[in-house]
């Protein structure tokens, strides 16, 4: 296992010099930020981000995300120069010793919660989500973070109808075509891919939504069984359903989680949660039986940290500040060194 923290690059209000007194992280998770979706990223950019975390003794094996262009999505006549580009990214990652690349394939939005900053009677905030809020939203009319921001209005309108005809079926035939066009150059080049799972994993807007689950799962490691095809486990993704049996996922998977996002969620009734600190006592995921699963069945992936609280009055993205995130790698870290050790 190697612990890792993610960083939003240069814009990050969290510097490397920070990340790097972390005990126990040996390196980050970035991106190149100011690129287009579907464009090929500059050399240059990739070799000054891992010029940036070299010079502060951090390594740059994985990538969250290469984003995915909508034409390959939706499985458009242009796919193809976008999955050319996309392979170009690939090689130019590989380039600067990346080893890992996290993506997602959710329609038009990425991870969606409702409250970015749910107060909790300690004075943490954290991310949260309601049912009845999530019912109200209107998806033409939202920001959230780590949303794709560049669509104006009418340019969304007009993506989300592109998307009327795009059923399960149809959207998991084009995530295939996807993969098998770039196998070849993930074995060329040793980079594993880590599809995230969708947040939360069901149908949102109307959009459909493929990686929700085991059965999802199944089908996509049957479809494309080369082991370079992997996932991401995101607890805190998988966890908002609450059909998902996280510790059977992380046992039949281990050896194809190439990625662990590890975050704790607590449910407050059947369908509404805020997220919380690490600890397997602070929600209803089962880090440690995660943990457990993960390491007896021979994961050897990169871990991160994932959304963490806004604790001790700090103001960063929600989800992603340093403390709580910090608490959480250190904790994620002993549980590691516990059942790693009784393995030896
Ligand atoms: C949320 C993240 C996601 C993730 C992408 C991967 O905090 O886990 O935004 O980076 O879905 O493509």
């Amino acid at each position: 296992m190697k612990m890792t923290f993610r960083w939003y690059g240069e814009n990050d209000c969290i510097p490397l010099s920070y990340i790097k007194q972390i005990q126990g992280v040996s390196g980050v998770v970035t991106a190149v930020y100011d690129v287009p979706v579907g464009e090929v990223w500059p050399r240059e950019a990739l070799k000054k981000l891992k010029s940036l975390c070299e010079s502060e003794g951090l390594e740059m094996e994985v990538i969250e995300s290469i984003p995915v262009h909508e034409d390959i999505k939706l499985g458009l006549p242009t796919r193809d120069k976008y999955i050319e580009a996309f392979k170009e990214n690939l090689r130019r990652c590989a380039e600067v010793g990346v080893k890992c690349v996290c993506y997602n394939f959710m329609p038009v939005f990425d991870w969606l919660r409702t409250d970015l900053h749910f107060k909790h009677k300690d004075g943490s905030e954290s991310l949260a989500f309601s049912e009845s809020d999530f019912a109200a939203l209107d998806p033409k009319n939202l920001r959230l973070p780590g949303w794709d921001e560049s669509y104006s209005p009418s340019e969304l309108n007009g993506l989300l109808e592109k998307y009327k005809n795009v059923t399960h079926e149809k959207l998991f035939d084009n995530l295939i075509y996807f993969l098998k066009a770039i196998m070849p150059v993930c074995a060329e080049t040793g980079i594993t891919m880590a599809v995230h799972p969708d947040d939360p994993p069901r149908d949102v807007f109307g959009l459909p939504r493929i990686i929700c689950g085991e059965s999802g799962l199944d089908k996509l490691f049957e479809a494309v069984p080369d082991l370079h095809n992997g996932l991401t486990l995101c607890t805190g993704s998988l966890g908002a359903g609450r059909s998902n049996d996280l510790v059977k996922i992380a046992a039949k998977y281990a050896k194809r989680i190439h990625f662990a996002h590890l975050r704790q969620l607590k449910y407050i009734n059947g369908t509404d949660f805020y997220e919380n600190g690490h600890q397997t006592r602070c929600g209803d995921i089962d880090i440690r039986s995660v943990v457990k699963a993960l390491v007896e069945n021979g994961f050897v992936g990169y871990v991160r940290p994932d959304h963490g609280r806004n604790v001790w009055g700090e103001s960063a993205k929600p989800g992603y500040g340093l403390y709580d995130r910090a608490m959480g790698a250190c904790y994620l870290c002993g549980l590691f060194e516990a059942f790693e050790g009784d393995k030896k």
